[in-house]
């Protein structure tokens, strides 16, 4: 090859290597891309106290944002205009300075709190806020606000081979999908979204041997803090309430029947509608088998991302 040759090749490389790098930032489908910070952010409408806004940004895979340029307070600030009527403050991370508080008097004394719950006691500096006009403040940790979560693109996780925006997916080669068990309780619409911003969805079952690696997976796994049980994990399915007394449909979050996705067993006695509230599917862990559960309880779930295998094709 010419000089000339070998310049333009390697101006084309450059040229075809910078398209995917400049606009191919991607993470989980609820975070946003800012250019000049090069992260991603999620504003949290929901509130919550500190230390629960600290479990959910690392389960998605982030942090509380700690602002480092004004660029990260423009972000926020950008984002608060979207929610008008949602209060002036948002959590974020210790910046480690010292901060003007954000109100005169704190209504709790702290030292009271300790028995309550010990998890307060490490934020017994305060806890920091971002407000709507761009000011940090320092805060009462055991408040409940909206929070920021961030992630700088270089840390921004995708798996691929599970091909999902999150850690701790386990592939079983003998079902040809991957797994994941988030540590933290959600209701079933939660953990919905949930796996579907990864790029998963709710655990299907669709044979008898995936039931068998299922069951064996939960049985390996510890059990998940603060579920309001721990025998069973929400799961894809779910039925519409029935009022004209037709038979209540299963289906899953494919619009499949479960004869339809391949598995269609429940447990003994299930499902059994306790108490008529019962539409959401789990999955036992004694039998791997589906049970029927009240959707708003907050329970530990299953995150599946099938892997499409090329080698099968020749097989
Ligand atoms: C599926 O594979 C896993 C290892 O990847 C193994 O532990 C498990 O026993 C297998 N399950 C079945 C039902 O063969
Ligand atoms: C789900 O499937 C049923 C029957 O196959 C169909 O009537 C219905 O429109 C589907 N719903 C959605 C949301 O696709
Ligand atoms: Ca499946
Ligand atoms: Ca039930």
């Amino acid at each position: 090859m010419s000089c000339v040759q070998k310049c333009l090749y390697i101006f084309l490389l450059t040229f075809i290597i910078e398209i995917p790098v400049t606009y191919s930032k991607q993470f989980r489908t609820d975070y946003v891309y800012n250019r000049k910070t090069d992260a991603f952010y999620k504003f949290h409408i929901e509130s919550v106290w500190f230390s629960r806004a600290e479990s959910i940004c690392q389960l998605e895979g982030a942090s509380v944002m700690i602002p480092t340029s004004d660029n990260d307070v423009s972000q926020v600030h950008g984002m608060f205009k979207g929610y008008p009527d949602l209060g002036n403050f948002v959590w974020i991370g210790y910046d480690g300075k010292t901060h003007e508080s954000a109100e005169e008097q704190p209504l709790i004394n702290l030292d009271d709190l300790g028995s309550r719950d010990m998890s307060l006691v490490r934020y017994d500096r305060g806890c920091d806020v971002l407000t709507r006009d761009g000011e940090i403040k320092t805060y009462e940790c055991y408040r409940t606000l909206p929070f920021i979560c961030k992630v700088e693109a270089n840390q921004a996780y995708f798996d691929n081979r599970c091909m999902v925006y999150g850690r701790d997916y386990q592939y079983f080669a003998n079902v040809s999908s991957c797994y994941k068990i988030p540590r933290l309780p959600y209701s079933w619409d939660q953990a919905y979204d949930e796996c579907r911003a990864e790029g998963a969805h709710l655990a299907i079952l669709n044979s008898d041997m995936e039931r068998q690696v299922l069951r064996n997976f939960l049985k390996s796994t510890p059990s998940v803090p603060g579920a309001q049980a721990t025998f069973f994990f929400f799961v894809g399915i779910r039925a519409q309430k029935k009022i004209d007394g037709s038979p209540i449909v299963f289906k899953t979050v494919f619009n499949e029947t479960l004869e339809e996705a391949g598995y269609s067993h429940w447990s003994d006695n299930e499902p059994n509608n306790a108490l008529q509230n019962e539409y959401c599917g789990t999955i036992f862990i004694a039998d791997g088998k589906y049970n029927d559960v009240y959707c708003g309880h907050f329970y530990a779930f299953i995150c599946e991302s099938e892997v499409k295998e090329l080698s099968k094709s020749f097989q």
